[in-house]
């Protein structure tokens, strides 16, 4: 018999939780970070690299895999796993979020979202029922449903007409995906900052019955503390017994501050994408390394850090390729990265199976408010 999809919490700590999601590709220890594998690559590293940091699964992009090479495509090639190798699960985003980010002369109606692609104007359609379809030809793990995630601020009654627009959506996904042993739906409660619709949204997420709840539509402009005062409530308002999905989030600080608040899973394109950029990441806070400061330093970047980057390089190294624009430096910043973000949540992992959450959390931010050596 297929292993199904399932979810175990092992310990709580406060709000915080660790547990372990089992799927027919592996399990997923949470709390999870989800390095973002939009283009089916995570940019730069080789697929055994980003399983040699940590990472238990990745996540794959609807609506860029649509445009190129298509979700066909893929299907006929053997599906995402194998199209890319990647064998541990991968969740793939259901495109809406993406659509609006990226595409061009959007049009929305309760039907779905028409839109021209970034990449060669083409027109193409994404519903509820075309993003499951994408999603099953990807052969993703989990899936999420369509939804729609509005810019904040905005008012009141758009959030509120988006969210429940969102929720006829989300039936409508649970309905096209049907029954799927061994895949997971996850249901995306959105309501902006506002405490009585995210309530409702929640409600009718839990009255459809999903696998997996996320937390969508922050980290949209709202800044960490409005973040945070959302985060104080919603993971409250979803079960208990299912994995909590804080999409899109964040900085390593807001990843701690939402584990702390009952979040098991998020995704981010910071660690990848900062390292293309020369912003690493380290426990003593950021640290760019096309800084002068750098050009003659013998030292490594962290001399504690585990990664091949710091056990093998110097600071003067990656500062020479990254301003030479070298391949290798896209691969040795993001590498190291996505080493850091990975440890923190093993830290947090284990801070929270000894019960010493806020112990682990002070050193966290007593380590950054340091700064780098
Ligand atoms: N919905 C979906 N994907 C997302 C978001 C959302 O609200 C966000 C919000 N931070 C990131 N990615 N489907
Ligand atoms: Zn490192």
């Amino acid at each position: 018999m297929t292993k199904r999809f399932s979810f175990s919490l092992n310990a709580t700590d406060g709000k915080a939780r660790t547990g372990v999601i089992s799927t027919p590709r592996g399990d997923i220890r949470t709390p999870a970070f989800m390095p973002v594998g939009t283009a089916a690559t995570v940019k730069a590293m080789m697929p055994e690299s980003v399983a040699a940091t940590g990472a238990d699964i990745l996540l794959g992009n609807t609506y860029h895999l649509m445009l190129r090479p298509t979700a066909e495509r893929i299907d006929r090639l053997g599906g995402l796993h194998k199209f890319m190798n990647w064998d541990k699960p991968i969740l793939t985003d259901s495109g809406g979020f993406q659509v609006m980010s990226l595409a061009d002369l959007r049009k929305m109606t309760e039907k779905g979202v028409t839109f021209k692609s970034h990449i060669d104007g083409s027109r193409h359609e994404l519903t509820p029922e075309r993003s499951m379809d994408i999603q099953k030809l990807l052969g993703s793990d989990i899936v999420m449903c369509f939804d729609e995630c509005p810019a904040l601020p905005a008012d009141r009654k758009r959030i509120a007409q988006s969210m429940e627009l969102s929720m006829r959506w989300a039936q409508r996904s649970r309905d096209a995906f049907g029954d799927r042993p061994g895949h997971a739906l996850f249901g995306i409660q959105q309501g902006g900052l506002e405490e009585d619709l995210r309530a409702q949204s929640a409600e009718a997420l839990k009255a459809v019955e999903f696998d997996g709840y996320a937390v969508g539509g922050l980290a949209v402009g709202e800044g960490q503390e409005a973040m945070f005062g959302v985060l104080d409530f919603a993971p409250d308002q979803l079960p208990v017994d299912k994995p909590r999905y804080l999409m899109g989030v964040g900085k390593p600080d807001d990843i701690v501050g939402a584990v702390k608040r009952g979040i098991d899973m998020m995704d981010c394109v910071l660690p990848s994408r900062s390292g293309r950029t020369g912003q690493l990441f380290t426990r003593r806070g950021v640290v760019n390394i096309k800084n002068a400061r750098h050009a003659d330093d013998p030292r490594p970047l962290d001399a504690q850090c585990t990664c091949p980057t710091c056990a093998n390089y110097t600071r003067a190294y990656l500062h020479h390729v990254f301003r030479a624009h070298e391949m290798i430096s896209g691969m040795l910043l993001t590498w190291h990265n996505l080493h850091y973000f990975q440890e923190i949540m093993q830290g947090m992992r284990d801070a929270i199976a000894a019960a010493r959450f806020a112990a682990w959390e002070t050193e966290f931010h007593e380590t950054r408010a340091l700064g780098d050596i």
